[in-house]
């Protein structure tokens, strides 16, 4: 991969999106990478989390950007047909992130702006340097946010904040993102991955396969309504107590020991 960096170690994946020269920005190759590294993951036992982050630039401060949007050189000449093929590009990978069984966090280390506000959207939970800054700048530039921020945005922080936030592309830092419910928690720096890493373990520490169908009730239940949403709960319910984790995790309470959770 010419854009992406892949570490795993103890069932937990930190993938890097790199581009030093671009602030992290999405072209194409990246994209596709992303697709293809993310369907790689999604076939391993070994990785029960990713933890996606962005690498240092060309000076190599490592918080200065997680992604600085879509690759603004790659669009300035796009058709209309050239930019929806991008659009739909990006949103495999994008679903990739929301649906996979692998959990997945951005951990936010500088500038997540237009496309980068929307793929930290797209993971599960956000973690924020302090010096991170979000925005959705597209309407500044003549488009609109195209990676599904118009959507994800929205779902995330309510419409009106979301109408706000793209009509007028202002920044926001760390802590407006944290108050109004556009990150999960804000951290010093230097706290970041170890943030992330904690979070991820224990994450880990917990019964995979539970966590996978809870993703997934959580995921397909948003947009159903209340009481096909519950009946479809109670059939992922049934399910999970059909596993060797639901009888090991319940005798293990009653017997006072630690569980043994295997299931992913
Ligand atoms: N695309 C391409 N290159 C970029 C991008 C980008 N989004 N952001 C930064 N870069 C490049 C710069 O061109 C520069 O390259 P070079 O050194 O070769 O001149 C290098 O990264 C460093 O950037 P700066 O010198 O500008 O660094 P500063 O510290 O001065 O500024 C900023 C940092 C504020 C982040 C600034 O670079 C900036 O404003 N970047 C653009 C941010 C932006 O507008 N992002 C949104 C892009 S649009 C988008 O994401 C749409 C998503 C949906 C698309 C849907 C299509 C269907």
């Amino acid at each position: 991969m010419n854009n992406l960096i892949l570490e795993v170690a103890d069932q937990i994946a930190v993938l890097k999106i790199s581009r030093p020269g671009a602030l992290n920005a999405l072209n194409s190759e990246t994209l596709d990478e992303l697709n293809e590294v993310l369907t790689e993951i999604e076939g391993r036992d070994d990785i029960k989390v990713v933890i996606l982050t962005g690498g240092p630039d060309k000076k190599g401060n490592e918080f200065k950007s997680f992604v600085a949007g879509a690759d603004i050189a790659e669009m300035v000449n796009f058709s209309a047909a050239e930019a929806r093929a991008f659009g739909m590009k990006a949103s495999v990978p994008f679903f990739k992130l929301m649906n996979m069984r692998q959990v997945t966090i951005a951990a936010v280390n500088g500038f997540a702006l237009g496309g980068g506000c929307e793929i930290a959207m797209a993971c599960d939970i956000r973690i924020a340097s302090d010096n991170a800054t979000f925005a959705q700048p597209e309407c500044g530039l003549g488009i609109i946010p195209g990676f599904g921020g118009t959507q994800r945005l929205a779902r995330l922080v309510g419409m009106g904040r979301a109408k706000e936030l793209i009509f007028t592309c202002d920044n926001i830092d760390a802590n407006e993102a944290y108050r109004i419910g556009l990150v999960n928690k804000v951290v010093p720096q230097d706290q970041l991955m170890e943030t992330a890493q904690k979070m991820a373990k224990k994450i880990c520490s917990k019964g995979s396969y539970a966590v996978t169908i809870a993703k997934a009730a959580i995921n397909n239940g948003y947009d159903m309504d209340i009481k096909n949403a519950v009946e479809m709960e109670a059939n992922l319910f049934g399910i999970t107590c059909s596993t060797h984790d639901k009888t090991e995790g319940m005798s293990a309470f009653l017997e006072r020991r630690a569980a043994d959770l295997t299931d992913f």
